[in-house]
């Protein structure tokens, strides 16, 4: 079966894409948890954290560095943002491409768990 995110990095699948370079997209979310909720993930499918390997360092830190980039472009640079990444069952990862949530646009309720 293939991955809906690699569709939407494909253009086979509609999203709404905000940014896209040789190494990461990031895109809406679809059922957005914050006012402003994008998905940074990479082009190329790589599971999760787990499977995130040293030679792919580039993708790693282009992801990283993604995060201002998105900020930037949705105005929440200035009052700040979360960011998660869930990994796994207990993590409760959905979608089985690594992806970065960059959660904004309002005040984040306390607490992680
Ligand atoms: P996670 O639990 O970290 O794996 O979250 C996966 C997120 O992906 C979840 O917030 C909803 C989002 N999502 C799932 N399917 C689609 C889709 O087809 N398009 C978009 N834009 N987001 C999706």
């Amino acid at each position: 079966m293939t991955c809906i995110f690699c569709q939407i990095i494909q253009g086979e699948m509609p999203g709404d894409i905000v940014l896209q370079n040789e190494y990461i997209t990031a895109f809406r979310d679809i059922n957005p948890a914050a006012p402003k909720h994008i998905l940074i993930v990479p082009n190329k499918h790589i599971a999760s954290t787990e499977d995130l390997h040293r030679h792919d360092s580039i993708i790693a830190s282009e992801l990283l560095l993604a995060i201002k980039d998105v900020s930037s472009l949705e105005n929440i640079s200035q009052n700040g943002y979360r960011i998660i990444s869930n990994c796994g069952s207990h993590g409760r990862q959905e979608v089985q491409h690594l992806h970065i949530h960059v959660l904004g646009g309002a005040p984040m309720k306390y607490g992680l768990g």
